[in-house]
Order: structure tokens, then sequence, then C-alpha cells
């Protein structure tokens, strides 16, 4: 498993987290994502083997949020 830590703009409260947190989970390379609106970020620990960066850039923006590069 790999760790990665998302800076993640656009979000302003615990709904906004949790629906990321949600859509992240979803997914199965996805083994769990601690996500923090306060802090603007998601620790995602994933199978990097099984997903892409551009995946979740993907997911972070259709749920109308911004991945910070
Ligand atoms: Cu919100």
């Amino acid at each position: 498993m790999d760790t990665i830590t998302l800076k993640i703009s656009g979000m302003t409260c615990g709904g906004c987290s949790s629906s990321v947190k949600k859509l992240l989970e979803a997914e199965n390379a996805v083994q769990s994502a601690d996500v923090s609106h306060d802090k603007g970020e998601a620790e995602v620990t994933y199978d990097a083997s099984k997903i892409s960066i551009d995946r979740f850039e993907e997911i972070i923006e259709n749920a109308g949020f911004e991945l910070e590069s």
C-alpha cells in the first residue's frame, strides 16, 4: 500500500470532506481516505499499481473541488 497527501481546494465544511472521502473510498484500489476540510487535505492509502493520481484528480474535480499540484 502507498500513501499520498492530496491538497484539495474548495472544501468549506464537513459535508464537503465527507463526500470526498466517500467518493475516494468507493474506488477498489483505495483502502482508506482521511479528508480534512480545515487542512484542505486528503491522506489516501491506496494501491498505486491499480489507480493513478489522474483518477484522484478526476474524482475530486467531478465532486466540484480542485486538486492542487
Ligand atoms: Cu461543504
